[in-house]
């Protein structure tokens, strides 16, 4: 029963940075994707912390604008000559899947320069959501599994009996994790 818990707690801190709701970003709020304004698109997304799952929306006319997805190096350069994906409805709707840098502007000539383009960056976990150690405010009495450095053909013994020092040590952190938990 302690086990259960104590997995079920791991689990759901593993999983809980994931389960944020998926927000609605529309590009340039109420100017929505024009060249008309002067919107700042870079000052726009630098307010927004943007996740997995988000939606980002395109509301534009389609006869004077569109959006193409593009690498760093043509956002950069606005080079719409060879676009990654190309969106063209007037009001689209992207689901950012994946992290890192989401390139996006207009492909219409003269668009990009005057600064129709934005950069949907959604951060990169620079730490893993690690569960706290309670083995390590809790007991120091456990002795550290040091592998023994075994000669390369014998191995399986060794190996076998590092397996069973780490199944005793999760044991141990459980028994001793779980009350300092509750
Ligand atoms: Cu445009």
């Amino acid at each position: 029963m302690g086990f259960a818990a104590a997995v079920v707690l791991v689990v759901v801190m593993a999983v809980m940075p994931e389960m944020a709701v998926a927000a609605v970003y529309k590009v340039g709020d109420a100017a929505g994707w024009t060249i008309i304004g002067g919107v700042d698109y870079k000052q726009w997304a630098a307010t927004k912390t943007f996740q997995l799952g988000d939606v980002i929306v395109f509301e534009y006319n389609p006869q004077f604008h569109n959006v193409m997805r593009v690498t760093h190096g043509m956002y950069k350069s606005c080079n719409v000559s060879r676009p990654i994906e190309t969106h063209t409805s007037g009001n689209d709707s992207i689901t950012i899947e994946s992290r890192g840098h989401h390139f996006f502007l207009c492909g219409v000539p003269g668009h990009c320069q005057a600064g129709q383009k934005v950069d949907i960056n959604v951060q990169r976990l620079t730490s893993t959501a690690a569960a706290p150690q309670p083995s390590a405010l809790a007991s120091p009495s456990v002795p550290i599994a040091h592998t023994p450095a075994a000669p390369a053909p014998k191995a399986a013994a060794p190996r076998l009996a590092a397996g069973f020092v780490l199944l005793l040590l999760a044991f141990s952190v459980v028994a001793i994790g779980v009350p300092a938990l509750a």
